[in-house]
């Protein structure tokens, strides 16, 4: 029978991207059922619903996978250094056969509404298929970006042509062929969309607020003897991976950018600029994200670059970022991003001076009064990020108390992993941990492992329930907080303070200790019995 209040489950997942389908399997070999209701019409998550044109991984193919079976490891082979979404795609189709994971995935059903029954120790899960489904655990594996932000650009509903999310993309084919076209934002989807898209259109119109630093990739195919040089060692690979800072292996910098001298510090930027990795120019000197003097020695060298790709000088000007330091947010990597506004059909029009005054049936009207006539806008406005998925589900954990009451001044948690009086729910890549400074796809295994470890325990030991302690919650936001005073990100308004969502509260959202550093506390709150954590086994068990 399929599972309900009558016939309840062990467990629970929400979401069947990566993170929900890795725990899916770790659960499985614990022996509990488990069901996992994913709100697409397939499974994938991020890589299911961002199809947009030029969605690609920005952290190479060979580092971006699972690394939990070494079978996997050896049979799957990635074609582009950069794996491109419909790619990605794939390998997660490959893995759900592979591991029969599709069996206990419900899709075209979320998750609305979990609430504890503190009587039974049981999650109360109701999805908006009308199911209510009984679980002792809940893990809520809902995504870090996942809830796309309402851009709240006003008139946006008279629009008579098309209108695209890129975090939205739709499956059927999507022409640009003939068509006028723009792009409102300039994050990383943005950066990626719109040289694609200036291929087909015959006019982009890119709208940009906030201009970002975006790095070459040099994406190539894989040669088939790197692929085999990796797969001799993989397993070794794998393992650093997993003791590295932030999920992928580089060797760290030694020095302060302010100690080198000029000629030395170009020719290290120029070297991280040829690497084609997102994180190549963090990777130069220690103090890029901790001084403002350091930093602006690499903000610099990027605008540089810019200047030397964009032949129209006023263009490179306005997509020099000035307002805030590299990296403090997400960097971009990019194909051919700066390059596509030297093509005579591309044209950039810079918010700050000229802001949108509304969307109108034929186009966008700016504030100098000029309207530009469309044939389809795309929005690439980012992310409700982090907390967003977690807030989206109506959570009512003990004595009534709602998630989103608790949170209303920033998420709290233990360990960005449990947050106190809602036992038993666990998230991952969840807000106050490494998440989106991180390789994901090792932060995510990290995680995933951690809390079937928890589940583990508990069922070991006899255990019905575990919830975080309060004094260690608070010592754990203090940690946090504390982390990222020592970097430059917290003074910069972006989605990693939640400053892009009006009303969000300014909190920096994730760890900043480094991924390493992360396994380590983890691991000796759970070697130590679960310090922080409040344990308990209950008769009605
Ligand atoms: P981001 O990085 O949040 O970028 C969103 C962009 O959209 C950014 O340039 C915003 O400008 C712009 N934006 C947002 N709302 C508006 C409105 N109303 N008007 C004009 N411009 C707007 O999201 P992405 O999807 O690009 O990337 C998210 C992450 O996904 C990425 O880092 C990878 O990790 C994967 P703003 O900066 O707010 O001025």
């Amino acid at each position: 029978a399929a599972p309900s209040a009558a016939h309840p489950v062990d467990a629970v997942v929400v979401g069947a991207g990566l993170s929900g389908l890795y725990q899916l399997h770790r659960l499985r070999e614990l022996g509990l059922t488990t069901v996992v209701f994913e709100a697409g019409d397939d499974i994938g998550g991020t890589w299911y619903w961002n199809r947009y044109p030029g969605a690609r991984c920005d952290v190479e193919s060979l580092s971006y996978s699972y690394s939990f079976s070494p079978e996997l490891d050896q049979e799957w082979e990635w074609s582009e250094r950069y794996a491109s979404q419909p790619e990605i795609l794939r390998y997660i189709h490959h893995v759900a056969d592979r591991f029969d994971l599709r069996r206990d995935v419900t899709l075209r059903t979320r998750v609305t509404r979990a609430a504890y029954d503190e009587d039974r120790h049981v999650w109360r899960v109701s999805t908006d298929t009308g199911r209510t489904v009984t679980a002792r655990f809940v893990v809520l594996a809902s995504g870090c970006m996942s809830v796309p932000k309402d851009p709240g650009v006003p008139g946006a509903g008279s629009f008579t042509g098309a209108v695209y999310y890129t975090a939205r993309w739709p499956r059927e084919e999507v022409s640009f062929t003939g068509k006028r076209v723009a792009v409102i934002g300039t994050g990383c989807s943005g950066v990626q969309a719109i040289p694609v898209i200036a291929e087909e259109a015959a006019a982009l119109t890119v709208f940009q607020r906030t201009p970002a630093y975006a790095l070459p990739a040099h994406n190539r195919p894989l040669r088939g003897t790197e692929i085999a040089e990796l797969k001799a060692r993989y397993p070794e690979f794998r393992r650093a991976q997993r003791l590295s800072r932030g999920g992928t292996v580089f060797e760290p910098p030694t020095r302060s950018a302010l100690e080198a001298d000029e000629a030395e510090r170009r020719a290290a930027y120029e070297a991280a600029w040829g690497s084609g990795l997102l994180s190549g120019l963090l990777r130069t000197y220690t103090d890029i994200l901790t001084d403002e003097k350091a930093n602006e020695t690499v903000a610099e060298f990027v605008r540089s670059k810019i200047r030397s790709i964009v032949t129209d000088p006023a263009t490179a000007e306005l997509l020099s970022p000035r307002t805030f330091p590299f990296a403090t947010k997400r960097p971009c990597l990019d194909t051919g991003y700066y390059a596509t506004y030297n093509r005579p059909h591309v044209t950039l029009v810079d918010l700050r001076t000229t802001p949108i005054e509304t969307i109108t049936p034929r186009g966008i009207r700016t504030s100098d009064g000029r309207e530009h006539a469309l044939d389809a806008i795309v929005f690439a406005t980012g992310f409700d990020a982090l907390t967003g998925s977690q807030l989206a589900v109506d959570i009512v954990g003990k004595g009534g108390v709602t998630l989103r009451e608790k949170w209303a001044d920033g998420p709290r948690n233990h360990l960005g992993l449990v947050s106190a009086g809602f036992p038993n729910l666990f998230t991952v890549l969840g807000p106050l941990s490494p998440s989106v400074l991180t390789n994901i796809a090792v932060s995510l295994e990290q995680q995933v492992e951690w809390i079937t470890d928890c589940i583990a325990h508990l069922r070991r030991n006899g255990l019905t329930e575990i919830d975080a302690a309060p004094a260690a919650e608070a010592d754990w936001g203090a940690h946090v907080a504390e982390l990222a005073a020592r970097t430059l990100y917290p003074a910069v308004a972006s989605w990693y303070t939640g400053a892009n969502i009006p009303g969000k509260p300014l909190v920096f959202l994730a760890y900043a200790g480094g991924l390493d550093r992360y396994r380590e506390e983890c691991d000796a709150v759970a070697r130590s019995g679960y310090t922080g954590f409040i344990l308990s086994a209950t008769s009605s068990s």
